[in-house]
């Protein structure tokens, strides 16, 4: 087939019978189909385990299956029979292991043994779990300081194995917790800090259910929070508005079916989901919103002179918010030119989107990585804010502001102490109960670490999940970094990029996942999660480990730490033994979770409840704070504008529906017509033509950023697609190599992941030959 002809444009809806069919496709191509059914219905249904998909949450009401596409593929991966045990590592030198690609490499199966790196054979060995211990010990305790080792958590942890990380890191001496929220939801959690006073969103599942209005904002939820469609779907429904702010036309926002509803499967039913549909620029959500605030503006002074109906909520910015005039002398020094200029939007756009926001009585906003994976990320979730305060949508049922989150538990991560700032009260909660001193100084985030192993400042890597070689930016220069270190650990259930790329010593630690059976010495233990509504619920695994020497990762970090540490500040291999012991500790550390074993018998969990939802504001200023900054002069930074080289087009990195972060399951991605490749970038025809190319040829990605070093992906196939003119879209990580480790955003280091200047080159021919021949 050639490439042309992988890329088919989608017809049918979002999640109908095509999702059922790819599900079931799935289930009867893995070995375990059976038991994976099984297992997958009692995914977050009360007595169950935790989706180890995302972070949505779900209503309170029990006996529905609760499930989609993307959570049972997520089930399927980690449920697979395939096994990557001693005999596989024999099979394989590092060096063919590493020439093998992303998907096959994960597709392998479920790590089985605790593994060492030997370089003189270039294989992984088995080691034991004492071994493998003690050699951590070893390096951590020869280190000069504790600040010369990296703790990366990716989101999945669970609570209990966040809190006994954060605790033994911080016993042993630093903050550095690069994680994968700096890379994802750091925007969202200082933005609203600030203007808000909490960090986390403040509406739950019942409050979509009341809101008029739902605006989603850089989201793809018909492929990364299939279970949000429903409550889109329910909304339209009941005459709500859907409105979204999205370059693409995403299938699952523009109309779904769903596959709980056979009926109207069986009639090939569908609804419009969105109610409009606005295509902002790369970048362009803050000037979007800035234009809304200045037609909400002009049209409350005209209320005021003509005695019309108020348009701003008087009351409620009386008496709970702080910074208003100051806020609209900025929204007035605002011109229309630059706010239609950089949104990519046009004034008649602006001013429908801010009367549909006008007209709903409760509003909800929504966003993810379209709004924060940006350099001017926290002002423009702050914007978002400053709008939703002008009508005094926070604080009231069908209202407020809601960060999706990712990772199925990256908000209880953070909750937990996963944080390289540690909080004031964190440390004094700590010191409180336990016998050390906390460390004050700011640790290393992901960009800052990257930037100590580069440096030779960091010479530990230890990784609680995640696949940080793939996931960060600049990605040779991040190998490099890695491979300087003395020692890199990961925690993981299946094998990825990041354990070939090898510190001086290295370590694979097979873990248990979310769908396993957890038995301590006490007995089958659960843990608990917390989801993007602050819900938090215990969850227990389903299946058989399999092996017997895979290890629960709380389990992992006390044999870490009781070999690093002793017994100091607790006794570790205690803790382990019975959960409810790490939860006693969160109990009386950590606020809003005072008597958690006994919360945790109510069935569906409870919630950790939110000052702000309270409209009590736990900011420097008391109050619900608008806060006015400018509105970017430029989006392309001045190193690339002061560059001989223009940029060709704007990238953004994306997921495809057949992945989960760096994790393939498949090379298609459905909604958008792409089938069995990933090396794609999606441009308008018209941008292709103009700069000299033909739909279907392939193209080198060349970043701009001005630092002198050559940054490029090749061989791209490029796809005529509906996208803005000037803007293109890749797949991540493919595309981690174009995104500078410097280019982050203000404040969040978070990569600009969905805001980079590139140029396009013809590919070598090398790869046009090649692609003659398939
Ligand atoms: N199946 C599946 N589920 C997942 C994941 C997965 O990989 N697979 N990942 C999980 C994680 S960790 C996360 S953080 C979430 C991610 O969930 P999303 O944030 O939905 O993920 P992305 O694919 O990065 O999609 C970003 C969306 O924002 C749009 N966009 C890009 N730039 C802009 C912009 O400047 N403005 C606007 N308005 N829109 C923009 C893109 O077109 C795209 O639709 O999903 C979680 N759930
Ligand atoms: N260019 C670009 N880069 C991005 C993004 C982007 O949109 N564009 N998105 C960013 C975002 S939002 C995020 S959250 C990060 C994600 O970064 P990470 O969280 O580091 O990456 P994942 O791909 O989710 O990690 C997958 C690996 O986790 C391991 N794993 C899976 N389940 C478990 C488990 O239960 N326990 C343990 N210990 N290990 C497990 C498996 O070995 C698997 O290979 O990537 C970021 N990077
Ligand atoms: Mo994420």
């Amino acid at each position: 087939m050639s490439e042309i002809e992988r890329y088919k444009p989608y017809k049918g809806a979002a999640a109908g019978w095509g999702a059922l069919i790819a599900v079931t496709k799935n289930w009867l191509g893995s070995e375990n189909a059976f038991k994976n059914i099984r297992a997958m219905l009692k995914t977050n249904q009360n007595g169950g385990f935790d989706c180890p998909g995302c972070a949505w949450g779900e209503s309170q009401e029990s006996g529905m299956v609760k499930f989609c596409e993307n959570g049972a593929k997520a089930v399927n991966w980690e449920a697979t029979g395939r096994l990557v045990n001693p005999a596989f590592f024999n099979k394989y030198t590092v060096s063919s292991l590493a020439a093998q690609s992303d998907y096959w490499l994960e597709y392998q199966g479920r790590l089985t043994h605790p593994m060492r790196y030997d370089a003189s054979l270039d294989r992984y060995v088995e080691t034991s779990w004492d071994d493998a211990f003690a050699l951590i010990a070893k390096h951590l305790k020869e280190l000069e300081s504790p600040d010369q080792a990296e703790f990366y958590t990716s989101g999945r942890a669970s609570n209990e194995a966040a809190y006994l990380y954060q605790l033994f890191v911080r016993a042993y001496g630093t903050n550095n917790f690069p994680d994968c929220s700096n890379m994802c939801h750091e925007a969202s959690g200082l933005g609203m800090g600030d203007s808000v006073g909490v960090g986390k969103g403040t509406v739950t599942f019942d409050d979509l259910e009341e809101s008029d209005a739902i605006f989603v904002i850089g989201q793809n939820p018909g492929t990364n929070h299939p279970r949000m469609l429903e409550p889109l779907r329910e909304a339209v429904k009941r005459g709500a508005q859907v409105i979204c702010f999205n370059p693409l036309k995403e299938r699952g926002l523009e109309r779904f079916q769903h596959p709980q509803h056979p009926l109207e499967m069986l009639t090939n039913g569908s609804e419009p989901t969105s109610s409009a549909y606005f295509r902002p620029a790369l970048g362009g959500d803050m000037a979007a919103f800035r234009g809304i605030a200045k037609f909400l503006l002009e049209w409350e002074r005209d209320a005021l002179e003509n005695n019309g109906e108020a348009v701003f909520d008087r009351a409620f910015i009386a008496e709970h918010t702080a910074g208003l005039d100051s806020y609209l002398a900025e929204v007035d020094a605002t011109s229309w030119e630059h706010i239609v200029e950089q949104s990519g939007l046009s004034l008649e756009d602006i001013e429908l989107a801010a009367r549909m926001y006008r007209r709903a009585k409760r509003v909800i906003m929504c966003w993810a990585m379209g709004v924060t994976q940006h350099a001017h990320s926290v002002v423009t979730v702050q914007e978002i804010i400053n709008v939703q305060l002008l009508r005094g949508n926070i604080g009231r049922p069908g209202a407020g502001l809601s960060p999706v989150r990712g990772h199925s538990n990256v908000q209880g991560d953070r909750t937990m102490g996963i944080n390289e700032l540690a909080p004031p009260e964190l440390i004094h909660a700590l010191e409180a109960r336990f016998d050390f001193k906390v460390p004050r100084h700011h640790g290393h985030n992901t960009v800052m670490a990257i930037a100590a192993m580069e440096e030779g400042r960091s010479k530990v890597f230890i990784g609680l999940g995640g696949n940080f070689a793939q996931a960060t930016p600049d990605t040779p220069r991040t190998h490099d970094a890695l491979r300087k270190c003395d020692l890199t650990v990961h925690i993981a259930t299946k094998l990825n990029r990041s354990h070939l790329v090898m510190g001086r010593e290295a370590l694979i630690l097979p873990c248990l996942g979310r769908t396993d059976i957890d038995i301590q010495e006490e007995g089958p233990q659960g843990v608990t999660v917390e989801d993007t509504f602050s819900m938090v619920h215990i969850s227990h695994g389903q299946l058989k480990p399999k092996s017997p020497l895979m290890r629960s990762e709380p389990a992992i970090i006390a044999g870490i730490a009781n070999a690093t540490l002793g017994k100091h500040p607790i006794d570790w291999l205690w803790t382990v033994a019975d959960y409810s012991r790490i939860r006693d500790l969160i109990a009386d550390t950590i606020p809003g979770f005072e008597d958690f074993n006994n919360k945790l018998l109510h069935p569906g969990g409870f919630h950790l409840g939110n000052a702000a939802a309270q409209r009590i504001w736990e900011t420097a200023s008391g109050k619900a704070q608008f806060v006015s900054s400018v509105l970017p002069a430029h989006l392309v930074s001045e190193g690339v504008r002061t560059l001989d080289v223009k940029p060709d087009l704007i990238l953004q990195t994306m997921r495809s529906h057949d992945q989960y972060n760096t994790t393939l399951y498949g090379l298609d991605d459905r909604y958008r017509g792409v089938y069995g490749m990933r090396d794609v970038v999606f441009v308008n025809e018209q941008d292709i033509r103009k700069l000299g190319y033909e739909p279907g040829q392939k193209v080198d990605m060349v970043s701009l950023w001005g630092d002198g070093r050559e940054r490029r992906v090749s061989g791209f196939t490029l796809i005529a697609y509906d996208i803005p003119p000037g803007q293109a879209a890749a797949y991540y990580p493919e595309t981690n190599p174009l995104v500078p480790l410097e280019s982050y955003g203000d404040r969040t280091y978070t990569p600009t992941s969905k805001f980079i200047a590139i140029r396009l080159e013809p590919a070598p021919a090398s790869n046009l030959i090649q692609s003659l021949g398939a």
